[in-house]
C-alpha cells in the first residue's frame, strides 16, 4: 500500500487530495497545526480513515518528524499562506510559510528519503503576475505581483533546483485558481456565492466587492488535485501548468452567481476601494497543453457548472440542508 503525506491537509485542496488518495487506496497523513479551536471542518467526513500529524511549517523538526513518522512514498506540500491581500499586510510570515516552509519540507525529504519520496510544491499561477506572454505556459516568465506571488516564485525555483541540485524527484504544479463549495469565504468565488446565497435568503441586503475587472483562469478545484496526483506517477518529474484555457473577468462571476439565484447582480453589488489591491494581477489565462500531452489531464467542471454548484451548495448549508448530490446533476 502506497503512503502520502498531504501538508495543508486542512486546506480546500487537501480536503479533495486525501478523498482521492483514499480513492486509489494510499494509506494517507496529514499535517495539521494546533489551534485553540479545530479547524478540520473540511476533513472531518474523513475521521478514522486519515492519519493526522502536528506540526508546523515554521519548525524543522516537527517537520522531520512527521516525515519519518508517515514513511511516505510521496509528499505533498500543500501548506501555505494563501490569501494574497494578507500577504501585504503580513509579508515576513507569508515568506516564512509559502517560500522557506518548502525548503524545510524538502529538507525533510532529502534528509528522510531523497532517492525514494517524491514530492510536489504547490505553486501559482500568481507567480506570472504582471503576465508577459498570453496565454502562460511552462516557459512564460515570471513577475510577480504581491508578497505572496514572491514567496510562492521561491517555492517554485527550490522545488527546481532540490531536482537538478540532488537529482531529487520533485514537480511543481503551476495552478492557475480552483474554486468549490470548499473554497474560503474570503476568497471571490465563494464571497460572491455565500454573499448570493445571503441576499436570496434575506439574510444580506448588499455585497461588497472590489476590481471587478480582473480576469481569472477559474477551474473546479476536484479536477486540479487529480492533476497533482497524475504529476507524481510520470517516469521523470517535471513542472506543469494546470488550467482550463478559459479567463473570465469577476464581473461575470457575479452576473452568473446572481442569476443562478434567480436575481439582477446590478441591484445589491456595492464597490467598495478598500478592497482594490495595491498591485493587481489582470489577466491570468493558462494553456494546459502539457498537461493534456503528457498527464492525460483535462478538466472536467465548466466555469458555469462551478458557479452554480457553489452557489446551490451555499444556499444548502445556509438552509441547513444536507449538499446537493452533484455527482447525479453531472456537475
Ligand atoms: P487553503 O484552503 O488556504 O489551505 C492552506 C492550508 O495550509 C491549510 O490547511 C492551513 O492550515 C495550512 N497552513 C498554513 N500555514 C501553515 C503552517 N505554518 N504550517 C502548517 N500548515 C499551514 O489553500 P488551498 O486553496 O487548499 O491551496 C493549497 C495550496 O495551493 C496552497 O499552497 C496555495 O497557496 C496553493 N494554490 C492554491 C490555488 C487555488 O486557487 N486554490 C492556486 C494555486 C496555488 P490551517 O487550517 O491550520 O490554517
Ligand atoms: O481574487 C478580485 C481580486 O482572492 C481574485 C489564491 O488561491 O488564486 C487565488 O488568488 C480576483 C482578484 O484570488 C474582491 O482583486 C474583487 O483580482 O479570489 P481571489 P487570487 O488573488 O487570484 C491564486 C492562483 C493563488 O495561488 C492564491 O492562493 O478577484 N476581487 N473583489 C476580489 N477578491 C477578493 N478576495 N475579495 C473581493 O471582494
Amino acid at each position: 500500500m502506497k503512503r502520502a503525506l498531504i501538508t495543508g491537509v486542512t486546506g480546500q485542496d487537501g480536503s479533495y487530495l486525501c478523498e482521492l488518495l483514499l480513492d486509489k487506496g494510499y494509506e494517507v497523513h496529514g499535517v495539521v497545526r494546533r489551534a485553540s479551536t479545530e479547524t478540520f471542518e473540511r476533513i472531518g467526513h474523513l475521521a478514522g480513515k486519515i492519519h493526522l500529524h502536528q506540526a508546523d511549517l515554521l519548525d524543522q523538526l516537527s517537520i522531520i518528524d512527521v516525515v519519518k513518522e508517515a514513511q511516505p512514498d510521496e509528499v505533498y506540500n500543500l501548506a501555505a499562506m494563501s490569501f494574497v491581500p494578507t500577504s501585504w499586510k503580513q509579508p515576513a510570515l507569508t515568506a516564512e510559510y509559502t517560500a522557506i516552509g518548502v525548503t524545510k519540507v524538502l529538507e525533510a525529504v532529502k534528509l528522510l528519503g531523497r532517492d525514494k519520496i517524491k514530492f510536489y510544491q504547490a505553486s501559482s499561477s500568481e507567480m506570472f503576475g504582471k503576465v508577459q506572454a498570453v496565454p502562460q505556459t511552462e516557459s512564460t516568465p515570471f513577475y510577480p505581483r504581491s508578497p505572496y506571488g514572491v514567496a510562492k516564485l521561491y517555492g517554485h525555483w527550490i522545488t527546481v533546483n532540490y531536482r537538478e541540485s540532488y537529482g531529487m524527484y520533485c514537480c511543481s504544479g503551476i495552478l492557475f485558481n480552483h474554486e468549490s463549495e470548499r473554497r474560503g469565504r474570503e476568497f471571490v468565488t465563494r464571497k460572491v456565492t455565500d454573499g448570493v446565497a445571503r441576499i436570496k435568503l434575506g439574510l444580506a441586503k448588499a455585497l461588497k466587492l472590489g476590481n471587478l475587472d480582473a480576469k481569472r483562469d477559474w477551474g473546479f478545484a476536484g479536477d486540479y488535485v487529480r492533476a497533482m496526483y497524475l504529476m507524481l506517477q510520470q517516469p521523470t518529474p517535471d513542472d506543469y501548468v494546470v488550467a482550463t484555457g478559459q479567463t473570465h473577468t469577476v464581473k461575470r462571476l457575479v452576473e452568473l452567481a446572481f442569476a443562478a439565484a434567480g436575481l439582477d447582480w446590478q441591484k445589491y453589488v456595492e464597490i467598495d476601494p478598500s478592497l482594490v489591491r495595491p498591485a493587481e494581477v489582470d489577466l491570468l489565462i493558462g494553456d494546459p497543453a502539457k498537461a493534456k500531452a503528457k498527464l492525460g489531464w483535462v478538466p472536467e467542471v465548466t466555469f458555469e457548472q462551478l458557479v452554480e454548484r457553489m452557489v446551490r451548495a451555499d444556499l444548502a448549508r445556509l438552509q441547513g440542508q444536507p449538499l446537493p448530490d452533484f455527482k447525479a446533476r453531472g456537475i
